[in-house]
């Protein structure tokens, strides 16, 4: 049963080292300014490495620091081989490696090849017709019939996500280019076997720069129908099955298995996560098992998309009834039980804070509810990721006018609505949920001046509740979130059920409570959870007997009566198995 915690500094990544490790992500611009410019950097995170190894995560993900036009903030890099001077220098990453490494704390790079940007050389090249990078890429003349630039000329009627077509017209070649995200980022041609020696060369080279895996974004994005058919697309653009022409591709599972076995990933013990969007259970039962040596894990969007009307844009939000994001996540740990891993996790740099999405952000509940979303998610089975500030209970953003916003995404959003005749308010209620720039505020770490993240102007406005919600406060507050998220992570370090435990629901249809037991040889730990802000009786005859059972870890600490308070959550282990 029991896959010990190994401790850093082995010669060799030990495999499966992933399985007992929580990861932290790390958004370098809203991280922490070094040099007063107002955008966070490389040197910046290194200064802040004590806060990750206090909190005591094993690896650090880094958000894309590659040199960038930061049209999608880094997510449209023109060279993978260097370090945007905005973040530093590649002298400033090897030196976040080391300090990582000195900690105990491996890094995990962003992997972003589905596209480049359009400042690439690649790119560059690959607009003379002539040259061998034109197939390096998918240009295509207008659709038959039309003249270049007319209306439903694009070759296929695909949407960006990021709103408008999926195709822009190069004017001196008369042909097209597809970007399923902004337009300076154009697709790269996976078909091409050139294209992906190319990528495996890169991404060996960052191994022997000493990184420890690799997260990689829309991965499933990267094989496509080559005959590009047209598709029947939601509007909005957001992912659904009308781009079932580019989502999990036919020559997927090739392309992984072929990228692991030329890199090494497998073999070398790295740790890979693949994004994907529109991913299955069954998708992640094949792609995750390691007899397939293709990924470690995916990250789902099943839960994060449960407030999207079916059908709909991602800004068409609906409540999120419990039963439902309790079922989402049992049928992942069922479907992942025997093969497979999952990834964990409810916020990252594209979603909104959870404990305002999820949670209960108001001064009375913020705190218990940040624990409790903690609690639930890190004693499933999988590896948890933590997202920057999520550790603080930060909060949405409460933007209130366009101007706040800086997100590519959510500026054509609204440009497209207020366009179309939706009322401002609407889309500014919208966005002030659904938008990115809400996990994207500057890192909380005092209550001094811009938080403490810069001595310069923020690229984005600070929250202004960091005069209560910071670092700082946090850390010398032994009930504050921080220290909750410390101990759920050291409870995962030393309790082997916590990793390897079955996943069994309890009380799948109750609108409040979120129970589950994690059970192995004759062991059993319970999870009660009280997801609402209004007070839950539990009813014993529905639990294991908790007689003789030890409380674990608590957000109320002292209270074992099972009428749970709002938000109040324990994990107990059990004297005997159910
Ligand atoms: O995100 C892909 C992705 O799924 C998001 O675009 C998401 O669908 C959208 O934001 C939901 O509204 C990855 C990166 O995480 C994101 O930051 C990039 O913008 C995107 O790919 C393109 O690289």
């Amino acid at each position: 049963m029991s896959t010990p915690h190994v401790p850093f500094g082995t010669a060799t990544r030990p495999a499966d080292w992933w399985r007992t490790a929580v990861v932290y992500q790390v958004y370098p611009r809203s991280f922490a300014d070094s040099d007063g410019d107002g955008v966070g950097d490389l040197p910046g995170i290194t200064a802040h490495l004590e806060h990750l190894e206090r909190l005591g995560v094993d690896v650090l993900w880094l958000s894309p620091v590659y040199r960038s036009p930061m049209d999608d903030n880094g997510y449209d890099i023109s060279d993978y081989q260097d370090v945007d001077p905005v973040f530093g220098t590649l002298a400033d990453l090897d030196e976040l490696i080391t300090g990582c490494h000195a900690r105990g704390i491996r890094l995990v790079m962003d992997l972003v090849v589905n596209h480049t940007s359009d400042e690439h050389p690649w790119f560059v090249e690959s607009r003379d017709p002539t040259s061998p990078k034109r197939d390096w890429y998918w240009w295509r003349p207008p659709r038959p019939g039309h003249a270049p630039g007319t209306p439903g000329a694009e070759p296929t009627n695909w949407e960006s996500v990021f709103s408008g077509p999926a195709w822009e017209l190069d004017e001196a070649t008369g042909e097209y280019y597809l970007h399923l995200f902004s337009r300076k980022q154009p697709d790269l041609n996976w078909e091409n076997p050139d294209v992906r020696r190319a990528v495996y060369a890169m991404m060996r080279w960052w191994v022997d720069r000493g990184v420890d895996g690799f997260r990689m974004d829309v991965i499933d994005l990267i094989s496509r129908d080559p005959r590009l058919p047209d598709g029947v697309v939601p509007p909005g653009g957001h992912y659904g099955p009308s781009h079932a022409a580019v989502l999990n591709g036919p020559r997927l599972e090739e392309y992984l298995a072929e990228m692991n076995r030329e890199v090494g990933l497998g073999a070398g013990h790295l740790l890979t996560v693949g994004e994907m969007p529109g991913s299955t259970i069954e998708l992640a039962r094949r792609v995750t098992d390691p007899a397939r040596r293709e990924l470690d894990m995916v990250f789902t969007f099943q839960h994060v998309d449960l407030d999207v009307r079916p059908g709909g844009a991602k800004w068409d939000t609906v409540p999120v009834p419990l039963p439902a994001l309790k079922a989402t996540l049992a049928a992942w740990q069922e479907g992942l039980a025997d093969v497979g891993w999952n990834s964990l996790y409810w916020n990252n740099h594209d979603q909104p804070r959870a404990v305002t999405r999820f949670g209960d952000d108001s001064p009375e509940h913020r705190v218990s509810s940040a624990k409790t979303l903690g609690t639930v998610l890190h004693l499933h089975r999988g590896t948890p990721y933590v997202y920057q500030g999520e550790e603080l209970g930060m909060t949405n953003a409460s933007f209130t006018s366009i101007d706040d916003y800086r997100d590519i995404e959510s500026i054509r959003f609204h440009a497209e609505a207020t366009a179309a005749g939706v009322p401002e308010e609407t889309v500014l209620r919208a966005l002030a949920l659904k938008g990115r720039d809400n996990a994207r505020t500057p890192m909380q770490w005092d209550a001094g001046p811009n938080a403490g993240f810069t001595t310069g102007v923020p690229w984005l406005a600070v929250n202004a509740n960091h005069d209560s919600i910071n670092a700082a406060a946090a850390e010398a507050d032994p009930a504050s979130v921080f220290n909750h998220y410390r101990a759920l992570i050291a409870l995962r370090h030393e309790h082997p059920l916590v990793v390897d435990g079955r996943f069994e629901l309890l009380l799948p249809d109750h609108p409040q409570l979120w129970v589950f037991t994690r059970s192995a040889a004759g062991r059993a730990l319970v999870v009660l959870a009280n997801c609402s802000s209004q007070p839950a009786p539990v009813d014993a005859g529905a639990l294991p007997l908790l007689d003789g059972s030890t409380v674990l870890l608590a957000t109320h600490p002292g209270r074992d009566g099972l009428d749970l308070l709002p938000w109040e959550s324990r994990v107990v282990e059990l004297l005997s198995r159910p």
